[in-house]
């Protein structure tokens, strides 16, 4: 299948004014968009892995032939980070769930968990991404660089945060903590629990 944008769901200002939105139509539009078009571009003539959804791809690295595996890695990756990521943004969605009630377990608190989390997003170096996965049914918070996924290392992801420079810089310059502290309002833990309830 040829990979595409999926829809976005919601408009580019939903999210104000945590996340803006001209950052939002030049992170989807044109960030994602690119991630498709080279993913695809990568894929030209391999038509097993053309048949099967990126995320399968991403969890069988050993089945991308070299030559374009850190092409599949990197845009194969980034456009399954974006697609999960734009589903767990909304306004007002109150922490709560099987997985509020989990994350309260493992990590003590609501603020012990954005507090870790926060670490992890605001100390990954360079560009990446934070996340909350479930590690052989455990719950933990990692962080990735650039565009590697979690289901690489066979990890399901819950949650995650682009902290890409693109996807803050407009709104927030170099002052990623703020962005970091602002995503705290937009989390869809309707979405996250379903992801918790459903791996
Ligand atoms: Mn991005």
């Amino acid at each position: 299948m040829t990979n595409r944008l999926p829809e976005l769901g919601y408009s580019y200002d939903a999210l104000e004014p945590y996340i803006d939105a001209k950052t939002m139509e030049v992170h989807y539009s044109k960030h994602h968009q690119g991630y498709v078009d080279k993913l695809n571009a990568a894929l030209e003539g391999k038509k097993d892995l053309q048949k099967k959804d990126v995320d399968e791809i991403l969890r069988d690295l050993n089945s991308i032939p070299e030559e374009i595996k850190t092409a599949v890695i990197n845009n194969g990756g980034g456009h399954s980070n974006h697609r999960f990521f734009w589903q767990l943004l909304k306004k007002n969605v109150p922490f709560k769930g099987e997985v509020a009630e989990a994350i309260k377990e493992k990590f003590g608190s609501f603020e012990m968990f954005k507090k870790k989390f926060s670490e992890a997003a605001t100390g990954r170096f360079g560009s990446g991404w934070a996340w909350l996965v479930l590690n052989n049914g455990e719950l933990e918070i990692i962080s990735t660089a650039n565009q590697d996924s979690p289901l690489s290392a066979g990890k399901i992801p819950l949650l995650t945060l682009d902290v890409w420079e693109h996807a803050y810089y407009l709104k927030y310059q170099n002052r990623r903590p703020e962005y970091v502290e602002a995503f705290f309002n937009v989390i869809n833990w309707k979405k996250v629990n379903e992801n918790f309830k459903n791996w």
